[in-house]
């Protein structure tokens, strides 16, 4: 029999920022599904990729010195290579430049078009850059309602898709099927929206050149959300021709849409009426998880809290991250981002419970059984505490896959967790270290730790979507052939059950998966890297002199007068430097810019001892958000030079004395 497909996609990423741990939350969260629905006998693709048109992109690869192709091939490769160091997999990728990709949009718009649901029309009004929005209900300052930033004024001509035509039948697929938007919270907000009535939405730009031209329509490309949801299709095929197409046909429609809640109207409102108009199937299933926030506000780089998961991935590893992420957020919930969170479960629930539980049982098999497991005794079965975990095992099982199925992750590890737990208070119970020594209790200690071998080959299996590499390697310490990854968790002949835990297997080299840490040595050692890695990053990421760029690239980077005027670069002396502990990189300065003094931590101390700063007039960029590193705040950014292939920082000053506060025009 064909296994059942299961086609589940993460957002595309918007390529204007590098990956934080909110992008790899949900690319975590879709790998684990994979693996679980893959266990659960599904054929399961996963597919990914990257959002790379649009003014938002357009603007910060001008803002980096780069053409918008250069920016866009570079932010990519960034998210393939942190998927991969990560370790997680996808099936699909892909970008929106590709011209596959384009093919599709312009076939899916020839279909809206046909069925008669495009007209032209004028947009006046305010739109959001950052959001990619229209907005028709601005704050009384004009800032946009979803993210708060200022909006700007647009009137352009463009093509309309009549999305209010779609109301009724939207509110009637939302009723005929209540799991089409999760959960629930969301289904009632988009429900109410669209109740409130839906107007026309403009889908072409024509004053930007940065997406997919409209065919035949000269001089306007489409808006970059009619352009992105496409992705879900031309990645798998759609818009291809013949034998290109067959893996469409196969996996459309979309099993589950997993996204972040901002943009839930995009995936719940305008997708299925695009497709509805275009004649298409609808995805069964969207999912919108709620944000990770880091110090009470979503992460933004405009905010300076952003969380990136290299630095804990190298103190940690990802399995340690995977499982944070999995079992600290309900899912759908918003969460709380902590370090200090971090490291209590990793040394609480990963070191003390599963890795000692790991550890202890085959350390005992190895001492008193010669590293064999040994088989139980079922004369020996001391109901009273045999029972527990007998009772904790099969529920683990059926519980884990039962919220597992329904995407509640916390709770399906709360149920493994039990388990665990009950196993290691029955080593305490049943101490095997005094039956060994009593050599007419040997039958009782094989039972005993078989039981306790038994129960930690199902909790491996379990564990097996959530941490695929500290799972496989504690299998094999088990002495169990492959990997836990073919453990099926469905009704198939592989199907977990207990029991089958074959005696007399020898067990494998015993090495501890999860040490314990120092809680603070090790979130020291995350910030110190992470503020290495954002030095090395804002020196990589200063636009860098184009040598011999063509007249047209010059042109296409060039800003205006007005673009310039935003900045307010200030002459600032420095009244007091010092280095910040822990970060070899970072200076905290006190300088002062005429108005105030600012602290302004700069990540120069490789270059500048702080003796040689003071008193020392430097230009300042007095009205960047305020930011935080290595926890430090930052209120300013100095300007310097990128010297040499390291990007050594060389401090801009100035040939004769001036006054403090002198603005630089
Ligand atoms: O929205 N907590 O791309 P994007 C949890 N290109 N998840 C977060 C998060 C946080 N703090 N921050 C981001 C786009 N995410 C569009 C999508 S789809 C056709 C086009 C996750 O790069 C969350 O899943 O802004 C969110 O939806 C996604 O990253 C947004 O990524």
């Amino acid at each position: 029999m064909p296994k059942p497909k299961f086609y589940l996609t993460t957002p595309i990423y918007y390529v204007n920022a590098r990956p934080h741990i909110g992008h790899t939350y949900t690319t975590i969260v879709a790998d684990t599904i994979a693996r679980y629905k893959r266990m659960r006998g599904f054929e399961v693709v996963l597919l990914t990729g990257t959002d790379e048109h649009g003014q938002k992109v357009e603007q910060s690869a001008r803002a980096a010195g780069k053409g918008p192709q250069e920016f866009a091939d570079e932010v990519a490769a960034d998210y393939r290579q942190l998927w991969q160091t990560l370790g997680l997999d996808y099936d699909r990728f892909l970008r929106t430049t590709e011209p596959r990709h384009a093919k599709a949009v312009q076939t899916i718009f020839q279909a809206v078009e046909k069925a008669g649901y495009i007209h032209k029309g004028k947009y006046e009004g305010q739109y959001c850059v950052f959001d990619e929005l229209y907005v028709t209900d601005a704050t009384p300052e004009g800032n946009c309602p979803e993210c708060g930033r200022p909006t700007q004024r647009v009137e352009e001509e463009n093509y309309f898709f009549q999305l209010s035509v779609f109301q009724d039948k939207l509110l009637a697929h939302y009723e005929k099927h209540p799991e089409f938007i999760r959960p629930e919270s969301r289904r009632n907000e988009v429900m109410s929206f669209v109740r409130g009535g839906l107007r026309d939405l403009s889908i072409s730009r024509s004053r930007l050149r940065w997406g997919i031209p409209l065919p035949g329509r000269e001089g306007h490309v489409f808006y970059v959300w009619f352009d992105a949801l496409t992705s879900y299709m031309s990645g798998i095929g759609y818009g291809a021709e013949g034998a290109a197409a067959e893996e469409y046909r196969r996996l459309w429609p979309a099993d589950l849409h997993l996204v972040g809640k901002e943009i839930v109207r995009f995936h719940a409102v305008y997708w299925p009426a695009f497709l509805m108009a275009a004649g298409l199937p609808l995805p069964k299933m969207i999912f919108a998880h709620g944000w990770w926030v880091f110090e009470q506000q979503k992460m933004s780089k405009s905010r300076g809290n952003i969380v990136r998961p290299q630095p804990i991935h190298q103190v940690l590893g990802t399995d340690a991250l995977r499982y944070f992420l999995l079992r600290e957020m309900v899912f759908g919930q918003d969460s709380n981002f902590s370090y200090d969170a971090l490291l209590t479960r990793y040394n609480s629930d990963l070191a003390n419970d599963y890795g000692n539980l790991a550890s202890r049982t085959l350390t005992m098999i190895e001492r008193y059984f010669n590293g064999v497991i040994p088989a139980p005794d079922a004369s020996t079965d001391d109901l009273e505490h045999d029972k527990d975990i007998w009772i904790a095992a099969n529920g683990a099982i059926d519980h884990f896959t039962r919220c597992f199925d329904n995407y509640m992750f916390s709770r399906g590890l709360d149920f493994v967790w039990h388990l665990i737990n009950t196993v290691n208070r029955y080593l305490v119970v049943t101490h095997p270290w005094k039956l060994a020594k009593d050599e007419s209790k040997r039958a009782r200690l094989a039972t005993v730790l078989w039981n306790a071998a038994e129960s930690l080959r199902i909790v491996t299996a379990l564990l097996s979507p959530v941490m695929p590499a500290a799972t496989d390697r504690i299998w094999r310490q088990l002495g169990l052939a492959g990997s836990p990854k073919s453990v099926r968790l469905d009704d198939s002949r592989n199907k977990l059950d207990w029991g089958q835990l074959a005696p007399s297997t020898r067990i494998g080299k015993i090495e501890p998966v999860f040490p314990r840490l120092d809680k603070n040595q090790a979130i020291k050692k995350i910030q110190q890297l992470e503020a290495e890695e954002f030095a090395a990053q804002t020196a990589a990421a200063q636009p860098t002199a184009r040598k011999g760029g063509s007249v047209a690239e010059v042109e296409q980077t060039r800003i205006s007068i007005e673009d310039f005027a935003k900045v307010e670069m200030r002459v600032g002396e420095v009244k007091s430097a010092e280095r910040v502990a822990g970060a070899n990189k970072l200076l905290k300065l006190l300088v002062d810019i005429g108005s105030e003094t600012r602290q302004i931590v700069a990540g120069i101390a490789e270059t500048y001892s702080p003796e040689q700063l003071l008193g020392k007039k430097i230009v300042v960029v007095v009205n960047l958000q305020p930011r935080k590193l290595r926890g430090v705040e930052s209120n300013g950014m100095l300007v310097a030079a990128s010297v040499g292939a390291e990007g050594r920082p060389v401090l801009a000053t100035f040939a004769e004395d001036v006054e403090v506060g002198a603005r630089l025009k």
